[in-house]
């Protein structure tokens, strides 16, 4: 079989880590790219030697010889740029978040599912190195049966610089940031049903929320906190850690501050560092973030070769969303909302 042939829509701050990681795979080959700046596409374009150049996703379907799509825009685009996937049968990955609103994301399962393609959302930060890390420490029964956890993601870095877009919508952390921590939530602990949110803005420059504490209630009987920050002025900042604490029947586990991992049972107490490893094109402190959008592109090469749908595909990926939306009523109203209401 021939190198597997991709094209990526949207070429934006975000999408050069995508195309680093692609041509990092030696089976892959992106061989068109889109985006209707002209002057992002010359740049990305240049960058990695694509002559197949288009303002027009249109175009670039029309003219195909593509295996997958890979779709890099943000979020008010991935709606009709799915559903162009699927009226061109072609199998395609679409960045987090999902989509504006939930309907727009059972939409869009539904498009591919008609279509018989798979669909892939790029949620990859179950895939940094010091998730999978609590995953299979979890996994080793070390700690007896879960009961409790908190992830936790506070900072104070300025995201704004990179994202100016992420200053202006009406929804901010908990649609673009939270979403990865209530993955990782649901990766490490199981479904939610329940959901009990509060947020704030403390930043006064931006429009949406920059603080939220969430706490869930998970279907194995697990409850958990989800917090999330950009308000958090620390002495060190953590950017971009994810800190993970889980008790359990036997024992505990914490990751914290520079990837350190702890696992505590009846066997004693473990330490260890399970720090990122930093790619060649990867930079601090990015590189957690990087390396786990290499991880998920190759396992969505593995799961479009055998024909399975991947880990985190748009039909699970709706029960990640469906918590967005839950915080985000919850938060609104002062009150716990039913998860299963909303995905009925
Ligand atoms: P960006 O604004 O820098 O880039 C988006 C690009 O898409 C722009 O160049 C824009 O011109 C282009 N575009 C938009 N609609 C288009 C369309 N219909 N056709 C062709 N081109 C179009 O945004 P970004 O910061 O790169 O974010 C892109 C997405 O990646 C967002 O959904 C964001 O949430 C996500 N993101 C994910 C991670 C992660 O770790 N998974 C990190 C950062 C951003
Ligand atoms: O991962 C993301 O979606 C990014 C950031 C880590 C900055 O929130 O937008």
């Amino acid at each position: 079989m021939g190198r597997i042939k991709g094209a990526l829509i949207g070429c934006g701050f975000f999408a050069v880590n995508q195309m680093h990681g692609w041509q990092d795979l030696p089976d892959v080959e992106i061989v068109a790219i889109c985006d209707r700046d002209p002057e992002r596409l010359r740049l990305v374009g240049d960058q990695f030697a694509i002559s197949r150049r288009y303002l027009s996703a249109e175009a670039m379907f029309a003219d195909g010889g593509f295996d997958f799509v890979d779709i890099a825009t943000t979020v008010g685009s991935h709606r009709a740029l799915v559903e162009l996937a699927a009226s061109y049968k072609v199998p395609a990955i679409c960045q987090k978040p999902f989509a504006p609103t939930l309907e727009d994301a059972k939409a869009m399962v539904e498009a591919a599912d008609q279509a018989g393609i798979a669909l892939m959302i790029h949620e990859n930060f179950r895939w940094q190195t010091p998730i999978l890390a609590v995953k299979e420490a979890l996994a080793s029964g070390a700690i007896g049966v879960p009961f409790w956890g908190r992830i936790s993601f506070r900072s104070g870095f300025d995201v704004f610089s990179g994202q100016p877009y992420l200053a202006k919508g009406k929804r901010f952390i908990i649609e673009d940031l939270g979403i990865h921590s209530l993955d990782i939530a649901r990766f490490l602990f199981g479904d939610a049903s329940r959901m009990t949110a509060r947020t704030a803005r403390i930043n006064p420059a931006i429009a949406g929320e920059d603080v939220a504490t969430m706490l869930l209630d998970h279907d194995n009987g697990i409850t958990s906190i989800v917090d999330v920050s950009y308000a958090t002025k620390l002495p060190e900042e953590p950017f971009p850690e994810t800190f993970v604490e889980i008790d359990g029947s036997k024992g505990t586990l914490r990751l914290g501050k520079d990837y350190r991992l702890t696992v505590h049972s009846p066997d004693g107490t473990k330490e260890s560092v399970v720090a990122p490893n930093l790619l060649l094109w990867a930079s601090r402190p990015w590189h957690n973030i990087q390396e786990s959008v290499a991880l998920i592109q190759k396992h969505w090469i593995e799961r479009l070769a055998s024909g399975q749908q991947p880990d985190t595909s748009g039909r699970d990926n709706l029960k990640t969303f469906a918590l967005v939306e839950a915080a985000y009523l919850s938060a609104a109203r002062g009150e716990t909302v039913a998860v299963g209401d909303l995905l009925a």
